[in-house]
């Protein structure tokens, strides 16, 4: 079974990824993984904690000779920023530590900074925000490199786009094509396919950066040349839609997902969403014209492009504070602000990767499983010998 966890805090020593469950011999080339740390950290209206990070990681454990073993995987990504809150986020408790503090009491509407106080009976937001924040998704995105390695190995390949920045909207679908194309772009700003919707969102940032506020948006994760068969239509807890929703979600600042164009087909004749079935006798696979499903029928993928969408609500951090209550005092003041991104919808577009690559491939291991590489291969391809004469 694949598993993974994450530990570390924003501005604590590092980020750590733990990944369980992978086959052993898979190859493994951290440089791959380095390379989309390094696609997290870009993207219009990035804030200035990128300017101090330059993600990179360091395999503790799981990993000889360029290869897994068949045991856990430990991933860790050094904090730069840790030399300027070692005083304040110290592990031991000296003299003094106190003072070192840098307490966070007027909550900031929208992050988890409330919630969380409440919940730990902590009168300092400080601790919630350091795990809540968005940093943490530098170790999912680094576990997602491990899924994305294996998805690989069989011919999945996922990338994703932005499809909305604020209230500006890519106004037309865009092909597998462009999108690995503007995957591959590290230049792009915006990991928007089509270059004049771009500078629209673009304009859209600058005016946000200038009122002090902040945009949300959309992104597209779409896995290509998956597998017909993956998940489960036989029990609630493993259907793949599902289990892709709550991935998804998770990640901070999404409040919606959707599956294909489930939000348009609601309000659509069910002969203009379904996608029709035709026979490709050549590739002796069954095909569809359209995907409105998103690749996903009955909660089993049907062999069409798996294609998630994640919608960001807009960052709640604001340099044009909004009215907040204090935790201590209660009395009414501005949410807190140091500083903070304007947008991070291609960078949650990484993560979304990520995270669809960390549930496909489980569903890949529960359906071929394997413990060695040459094992799981086995089996994949004896199903594709199935597939070929149905
Ligand atoms: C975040 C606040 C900012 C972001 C951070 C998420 O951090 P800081 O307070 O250090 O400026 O930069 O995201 C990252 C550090 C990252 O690597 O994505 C938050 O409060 O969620």
């Amino acid at each position: 079974m694949l598993r993974f966890v994450t530990a570390g805090e924003s501005h604590g020593q590092a980020l750590i990824a733990w990944v369980s469950g992978l086959p052993a011999s898979l190859p493994v080339d951290l440089e791959f993984i380095n390379a989309e740390l390094h696609r997290r950290q870009l993207g219009y209206g990035r804030g200035g904690r990128q300017k101090i990070e330059k993600d990179r990681v360091e395999a503790l454990s799981g990993i000889r000779h360029g290869k897994t073993i068949g045991a856990p995987v430990a991933l860790r990504i050094e904090n730069r920023d840790w030399p300027n809150w070692e005083k304040a986020l110290a592990v031991e408790d000296a003299a003094g530590a106190e003072d070192a503090q840098r307490p966070l009491t007027a909550p900031r509407p929208g992050h988890a900074d409330l919630a969380g106080a409440l919940k730990l009976d902590f009168h300092d937001a400080r601790f919630v925000l350091e795990r809540a924040s968005a940093r943490e998704t530098a170790a999912r995105v680094a576990a997602g490199a491990l899924a994305k390695i294996l998805l690989r190995a069989f011919g999945t390949e996922i990338a994703s786009h932005v499809i909305a920045a604020g209230k500006v909207r890519l106004g037309r679908a865009a092909t597998w094509q462009e999108i690995s194309a503007v995957c591959a772009n590290l230049e792009s700003p915006l990991r928007c396919v089509d270059a004049a919707t771009e500078e629209r969102m673009k304009a859209e940032v600058d005016q946000a950066l200038r009122a002090g506020d902040s945009v949300g948006g959309i992104f597209e994760v779409v896995a290509h040349n998956v597998v017909p068969g993956l998940g489960n239509h036989a029990q609630w807890d493993e259907k793949l839609d599902g289990l892709l929703a709550r991935a998804v979600m998770s990640i901070q600042a999404v409040k919606g997902v959707e599956i294909g164009s489930g939000v348009s087909n609601a309000t659509s004749y069910g002969s203009e969403v379904q996608d029709e079935i035709r026979y490709d006798a050549a590739a002796r696979r069954f095909r569809r014209p359209t995907n409105r499903a998103g690749g996903l029928e009955g909660g089993i993928t049907n062999g069409e492009d798996v294609v998630v969408r994640g919608y960001l609500k807009p960052i709640s951090t604001l340099r044009r504070a909004m009215e907040t209550a204090d935790l201590k005092t209660k009395t009414p003041v501005k949410a807190a602000y140091e500083r903070s991104d304007i947008c991070v919808v291609p960078a949650a577009g990484v993560a979304g990767e990520a995270m669809t690559a960390l549930v496909l491939a489980g569903a890949f291991l529960q359906k071929f499983g394997g413990d060695s590489i040459a094992e799981t291969k086995r089996n994949f391809e004896s199903y594709q010998r199935q597939l070929d004469a149905f």
